[in-house]
């Protein structure tokens, strides 16, 4: 897309409704978006789904396997009508993309009785808890504004155009993708490797990223096991790859998903456990496996390793998951130092101007904790806007208030040797110091002043609040009709503008280290 299309679209994005995104939707429009649910470009309508499968068929594979649509709760689906257009947003914010609504439908309704409220812009109803829980769907065309930010693990998460690529880049004929890599023993991995040594494969390790915060712990030991893995592959013959999946069931339609999507990423075989798609294990799995690729369900090219030859020196991949890791006891070492006695606790206050990058650096810096092994509570401006602080303004009073509640709960975790990230603006100084008041005597605080001058950050404009705020259609917006009062003696200050986030973090977690706030310090 071209800048000057993307401009012109968030522009239009700031007047649109819009749709806040779960982690698993996140998924999907990433997926979309860059083409790993090709053919599929789009959320899909009624018609693109097809007829509903007659009740016998359900369990059997009579549905296209790509099925991609949005599920909104009905409160917020009786404010959308037909040919509107709104702005898909992640849970910070960020503007991502804009629908062009199609078709809204009830999925428990049959397909010709469609919603009074989805073919009519109708009076916003209050939600009760009945259409709260009610889901209804959406389908239509997506135009990308941006991708989302993910700060974890940049160098793992690729495209499918750029993968697909790699086994030429290194003159490699095929791609084996090892779905779920985490999980595998290491004799099944030494049988991958003798696979692609004699297809002259590129083997790829397959993270799902699986909607996880960048503070849960989980995510980062599935990286540190897959790349621990690497070591049973020659040099040069094996990567890691950390995909926006999220899963959506056992079943054999999220094999079917999954087969198409590694497809698209240029897998040319796919290494699975059956089981987890409830396909059954041993020779009955391989059996299901072998009906769904003869009927032309997996891609021409993509094999299930299944069946291939696999009588080597694992025994049989399918059936050699979970026991007997080898680094399994290493982990669970690894897993109870989250509470090494004696650990000091810490506040990462962050600081700055709306769109100034704090929640980016603050992310990627609970991404890097995590990786060593450090439990962090991520306290966002706008997660606790949403959570904690939902019914105030952005009046002084209530920025205060709101301010002096993440002091409240950073304290908590720093008194219990836990590291809090806060990241809201918090624009007043005496608030600021009343919070380095409540956390000094009971840990280190860091005051980190994210200091991305404001011409940069209207530029970014990643939420179109700058806009809206020079268009009067929000007041008091800091650094516009509202102040930002700068801090004067920042332990760290960052222009994110002119300093990597990587770099940020590294000065970060060495300012940590020398306070004796992490493992080895
Ligand atoms: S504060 O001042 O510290 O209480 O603000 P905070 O809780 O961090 O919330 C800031 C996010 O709310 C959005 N927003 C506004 N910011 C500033 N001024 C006004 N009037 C306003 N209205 C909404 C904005 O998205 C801020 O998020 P970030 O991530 O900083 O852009």
């Amino acid at each position: 897309m071209s800048h000057e299309r993307a401009r012109a679209l968030k522009q239009e994005a700031t007047r649109l409704e819009s749709i806040s995104l779960t982690a698993a939707q996140l998924c999907d429009i990433e997926l979309l978006l860059t083409g790993a649910y090709a053919p599929v470009t789009r959320l899909m309508t009624r018609q693109d789904l097809g007829p509903e499968p007659a009740a016998s068929q359900i369990g059997r594979v009579a549905r296209p396997q790509l099925q991609v649509f949005l599920e909104v709760n009905a409160a917020s689906a009786s404010k959308l009508s037909l040919g509107q257009r709104v702005v898909l947003r992640d849970d910070e914010g960020a503007m991502l993309a804009v629908l062009t609504i199609e078709d809204i439908w009830d999925p428990r309704m049959a397909a010709k009785d469609a919603l009074p409220q989805a073919t009519e812009a109708t009076p916003q109803a209050l939600p009760t808890p009945e259409t709260e829980a009610r889901c209804l769907r959406v389908g239509g065309s997506i135009e990308g504004i941006g991708t989302p930010g993910r700060h974890d693990y940049p160098e793992l998460r690729v495209t499918p155009s750029w993968l697909a690529e790699e086994p030429r880049r290194r003159r490699l004929q095929r791609m084996i993708l090892v779905d779920s890599a985490a999980e595998l023993t290491q004799t099944a991995h030494q049988a991958v490797a003798a696979i692609a040594a004699e297809i002259d494969a590129l083997v790829v390790l397959q993270i799902a990223d699986d909607g996880l915060q960048p503070t849960d712990l989980r995510l980062h030991r599935a990286v540190r096991e897959c790349r621990e893995a690497l070591r049973q592959y020659p040099a040069g013959r094996a990567q890691l790859a950390l995909l926006p999946l999220v899963s959506k069931g056992n079943d054999v339609h999220e094999l079917l998903r999954r087969a198409a999507v590694y497809g698209n990423y240029g897998a040319t075989h796919c290494i699975l456990d059956p089981r987890d798609y409830g396909l059954g294990s041993g020779a009955e799995g391989s059996a299901a496996l072998s009906k769904l690729s003869a009927e032309g369900l997996l891609k021409t090219s993509m094999t299930l390793i299944s069946s291939l030859d696999l009588t080597g020196p694992a025994g049989g991949l399918t059936a050699d998951r979970g026991a007997g890791r080898p680094h399994a006891s290493h982990s669970r070492g690894a897993r109870r130092s989250g509470r090494v006695p004696g650990r000091r606790g810490a506040t990462c206050f962050f600081t700055g101007l709306s769109g100034a990058g704090k929640s980016t650096v603050a992310r990627a810096l609970a991404a890097r904790l995590g990786q060593l092994d450090r439990t962090v509570s991520l306290l966002d401006g706008d997660i606790i806007r949403k959570h904690l602080s939902s019914e105030l303004t952005f009046s002084k009073e209530h920025r205060d208030l709101n301010i002096r509640r993440i002091g409240y709960v950073a304290s908590e975790v720093t008194r219990h040797a836990g590291i809090a990230i806060c990241a809201p603006i918090a624009p007043y100084r005496i608030t600021r110091a009343t919070v380095r008041g409540m956390i000094e005597s009971l840990g280190e605080f860091l005051e980190i002043h994210v200091s991305t001058p404001i011409q940069i950050c209207e530029k970014r404009d990643p939420k179109g609040l700058y806009a809206k705020a020079h268009a009067g259609l929000i007041k008091d917006f800091t650094g516009v009709s509202d102040p930002y009062e700068e801090p004067e003696h920042p332990e760290i200050a960052i222009d994110t503008s002119q300093v990597e986030v990587e770099d940020a973090v590294a000065r970060i977690v060495a300012e940590l280290r020398a306070r004796g706030c992490l493992h080895g310090s």
